[in-house]
């Protein structure tokens, strides 16, 4: 009697608790609350980082660190107006770190707010270069040309690139602007970095290639090879040893591990290029490219406190939302780490950085897939380019401490 009472209970929790754990789900998916899609997306990159298998794709549908080498040059060469190619140095396997700069009066440095973007801080993230070259592809095709009929149908820019459909016709951004990229040319100061980390490009790893001599660099011979270069800027560097748990899985001190920080703040070659070049211009806004989970986060990445700026870059990322329809958020929230490079950017010199996550893999085989993303992420990129024109941010250059 008392046995069969105890069966029934046991069974009927089991479904009360399987029912529960179900319908959770179920509502999470079919209306992810931020907290939901954040985690849903937390265990699989924190997952990813344990896994150290190379990206191995060649369907042609992604550039080579020498194809867009070349097509680079070439765009240059074409158009040299308002197109210039530079090399912020060389990685460890000799390959250099390509910066493009796209203004009116290119070879002046004129008092125009600039831009920063920057692509494959991580080598195994295609996309994250690709909607680079794309963006500035659009832009040198577009900046000479007249207004025209995109889709022909008699109208011109009816349809701008803000991901909606703007003149009811079913198509979304199909008839975009040859004034804007002028505009956007002629008044601001690009300058793309599509391709942070060719080493790591060419071998379809995470990290870099350089070689380790044990975590802080005490080693004789080399124990490792590979810095994750979106670990290695130098604001709040020390809090991992105060907090460990707290970033443990996302950050680490162990050199073999894919989310190794390096041995000290800075100490990668591509990570030194972008604190040179920081400090030689005077940024404005920042977005940093990835993949992937559909994401626009920003600062702080290292704590749950806001940042003293958090309504402007919920202001702005609501924007960038209203283009892509990413979901929108603290960067903690994803998983709290130290060392990238929008909290770099932010805390050290106050550039309103954004690192997007795009789309829902890391290599994506559709064409098409790839061309709606650089499509949209054209629209994001000028967007920013206009806002920076009217961005007045207190305090730049102030850090607290460290
Ligand atoms: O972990 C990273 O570097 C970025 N994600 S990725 O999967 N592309 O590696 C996100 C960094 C965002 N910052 C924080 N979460 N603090
Ligand atoms: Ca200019
Ligand atoms: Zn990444």
């Amino acid at each position: 009697m008392y046995g069969d009472c105890m069966k029934k209970t046991i069974v009927v929790l089991t479904f009360l608790v399987i029912g529960v754990m179900i319908s959770s789900n179920i509502s999470a998916m079919i209306s992810p609350t931020f907290e939901d899609k954040m985690s849903i997306i937390r265990n699989e990159k924190l997952k990813d980082f344990q896994n150290n298998v190379p990206l191995i794709i060649d369907s042609g549908l992604y550039h080579t660190y020498d194809e867009m080498t070349e097509l680079l040059h070439n765009l240059e060469s074409n158009n040299s107006d308002i197109m210039s190619l530079t090399s912020l140095g060389k990685t460890y396997e000799d390959r250099d770190i390509w910066m493009v700069k796209i203004s009116d009066n290119v070879s002046n440095n004129e008092d125009e707010p600039e831009v920063l973007l920057i692509g494959a801080h991580h080598g195994n993230e295609k996309p994250s270069y690709e909607v680079l070259i794309y963006f500035i592809k659009h832009i040198v095709q577009n900046y000479s040309r007249k207004n025209t009929d995109n889709d022909g149908d008699g109208e011109v820019n009816e349809d701008p690139i803000d991901g909606m459909d703007n003149d009811i016709d079913g198509l979304i951004d199909e008839d975009p602007s040859e004034d804007r990229v002028r505009d956007v040319t002629n008044n601001t100061e690009i300058y793309i970095i599509p391709m942070l980390n060719p080493d790591g490009v060419e071998a379809g790893i995470r990290k870099n290639c350089a070689p380790n001599y044990g975590p802080f660099g005490l080693s004789k011979e080399i124990t490792s090879y590979g810095v994750d270069l979106n670990r290695n800027y130098g604001y709040r560097w020390f809090f991992l040893f105060i907090f460990p748990k707290f970033y443990f899985l996302s950050t680490s001190y162990d050199d073999e591990s894919n989310v190794y920080r390096g041995e000290k703040p800075f100490s990668e070659l591509e990570t030194k290029a972008i604190r040179k070049l920081v400090s030689e211009q005077d940024f404005k806004i920042c977005l940093s490219y990835h993949t992937y989970g559909k994401l626009i986060i920003y600062p702080w990445g290292y704590t749950k406190l806001p940042a003293k700026d958090k309504k402007l870059f919920e202001s702005i990322g609501k924007d960038i939302k209203q283009i892509n329809n990413y979901t929108l958020g603290q960067s903690v929230f994803l998983y709290p780490t130290i060392g990238d490079a929008c909290d770099w950017l932010y805390g050290r010199k106050r550039v309103i950085s954004y690192t997007i996550e795009l789309g829902d893999s890391h290599a994506p085989s559709d064409p098409a897939i790839l061309e709606e993303m650089s499509i949209r992420h054209v629209g994001v990129n000028l967007y920013i380019c206009e806002k920076s024109k009217s961005l007045k941010i207190k305090n730049r250059g102030f850090t607290p401490f460290v």
